[in-house]
């Protein structure tokens, strides 16, 4: 069976055409049956279009609350009845009641090397903090933010000259390698979440995810 994905996006999407790319290279047993944005211009929104996938924009600025918002999120969501909803560079924090309902079938890629890091700004705070290295993690959404169970991370040597963009730009590298992977887990049923932990192939995955 060949599960239903939908993907949520605020901004560029290089992620979501790293999926893409995937799907249509017959790596990922899946297909996107949409892409949805918080954001009218996120440029992810024509690599979707480009694809022939469908669009829809959520724009959190017309709603009241949260809650609001992550109702009808849901419901957007839940037209298309997916196997797994794919947070790539999605940038608003989710309500416990839009999480609980997508436990154990909700992903996220976070620009860090969790459970460093977590919110904002991650690569300047790990050059401000002298890190040897930065990194990568794409973990199952849980109620605490950046908090849920580690699938697989990758890691990236910091440089003395790395400035926040430099160090972006080869963490994004591996971003584009590690989620299309993780996905591609979850579609063939290698991976699920069990009280908060990630299970690759009936193993209890270590805190910093699987190895490859
Ligand atoms: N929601 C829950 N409940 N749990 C997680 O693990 C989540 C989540 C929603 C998004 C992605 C996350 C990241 O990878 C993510 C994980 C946005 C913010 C944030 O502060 C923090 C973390 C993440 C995404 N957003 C601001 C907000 O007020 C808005 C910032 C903006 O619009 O630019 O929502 O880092
Ligand atoms: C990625 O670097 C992702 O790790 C990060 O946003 C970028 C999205 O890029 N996610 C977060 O910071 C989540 N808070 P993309 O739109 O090109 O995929």
């Amino acid at each position: 069976m060949t599960s239903k994905i939908v993907v949520l996006i605020s901004g560029s999407g290089s992620n979501l055409q790293a999926i893409i790319d995937a799907v249509k290279a017959g790596q990922i047993n899946g297909e996107i049956c949409a892409v949805i944005s918080n954001r009218p211009d996120a440029y992810g929104l024509t690599r979707a279009e480009n694809a022939g996938i469908e669009t829809l924009v959520l724009d959190h600025k017309a709603f009241d609350s949260r809650e609001d918002y992550d109702a009808a999120l849901m419901d957007k969501i839940d037209a298309f009845s997916p196997d797994l909803v794919v947070l790539a560079g999605f940038m608003r924090i989710l309500t416990p009641s839009l999480v609980q309902n997508y436990l154990g079938r909700m992903l996220n890629i976070h620009p860090s090397l969790l459970p460093k890091y977590q919110g904002l700004n991650t690569h300047q705070r790990a050059l401000d903090a002298k890190d040897k290295e930065h990194g990568v993690s794409v973990h199952f959404v849980t109620e605490e933010l950046d908090g849920g169970p580690v699938v697989l991370q990758a890691k990236v040597t910091i440089e003395s000259d790395d400035t926040a963009q430099t160090l972006a730009q080869r963490v994004h590298q591996q971003e584009h390698i590690i989620y299309p992977l993780v996905v591609q887990w979850f579609c063939e049923k290698r991976l699920t979440m069990e009280t908060d932990n990630a299970v690759l192939d009936g193993q209890v995955l270590p805190k910093q995810g699987a190895t490859i």
